[in-house]
């Protein structure tokens, strides 16, 4: 099986790290949407990181998808989203907060690599800020309540989506979402990237 796609994308490196949790080997091959635009076309021409390619040869994408399969594939004593249905739906809810932070904070870098400065739109930028720490201020909340991956709690998928988003987002829009507004959410993250398999994982 191989991984398509660049760790420093918040999305490939949740499910870089998700498939490691799972103990599901693969080969990665850490390939760019940018720089290798062709490269990457050659195996999924939609472009999209990241990639699993399946030993058969099937081409799956979309980290949710992907870690969806792997959960599968991995059996129900690997796996690690939460079976019990008030666990599932605060891990579903992490993570789609932190899927959705993760989004964007990759449109603000987009828009401010990829597009000309004179064709910036204010309100458009204006608009992904505000989402942006509106998905930031609902994980702080949720954290300060509950802590994840506490005492005798494993880390889950939940929890390996809200670090790399928040790494990512530290790590390309700070100016955006100061960590001093975060505490919960950075002590979270900064634990989690001492974790052997974030520390293999690197998002540079
Ligand atoms: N919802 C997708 C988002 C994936 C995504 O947008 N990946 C970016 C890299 S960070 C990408 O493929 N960008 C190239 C493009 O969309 O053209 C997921 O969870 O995998």
């Amino acid at each position: 099986m191989q991984l398509i796609g660049m760790l420093d994308s918040p999305f490939v490196r949740r499910a870089a790290i998700g498939l490691k949790l799972l103990g599901i080997p693969f080969e990665h091959r850490s390939i760019s949407v940018f720089s290798g635009f062709e490269q990457f076309q050659a195996l999924n021409p939609v472009v999209k990181a990241p990639t699993l390619i399946l030993d058969d040869g099937q081409v799956l994408m979309d980290s949710t998808l992907i870690l969806d399969y792997a959960e599968r594939l991995a059996g129900p004593s690997a796996a690690i989203f939460p079976a019990d249905l008030a666990k599932r739906a605060r891990a579903v809810r992490l993570t789609g907060l932190a899927l959705a932070a993760s989004e964007k904070a990759v449109q603000i870098v987009y828009e401010r690599k990829l597009r000309p400065t004179d064709k910036l739109h204010q309100p458009w930028l204006d608009r992904v800020r505000g989402q942006l720490r509106s998905a930031y201020d609902a994980l702080e909340k949720d954290l300060q309540a509950q802590p994840l991956h506490g005492a005798g709690q494993a880390l889950g998928h939940d929890g390996v989506a809200v670090a790399v988003a928040w790494s990512f987002t530290q790590m390309m829009v700070s100016d955006v979402v100061p960590a001093a507004d975060y505490p919960c959410v950075q002590a979270f993250s900064a634990h989690c990237e001492q974790l052997p398999v974030f520390r293999e994982t690197p998002a540079t």
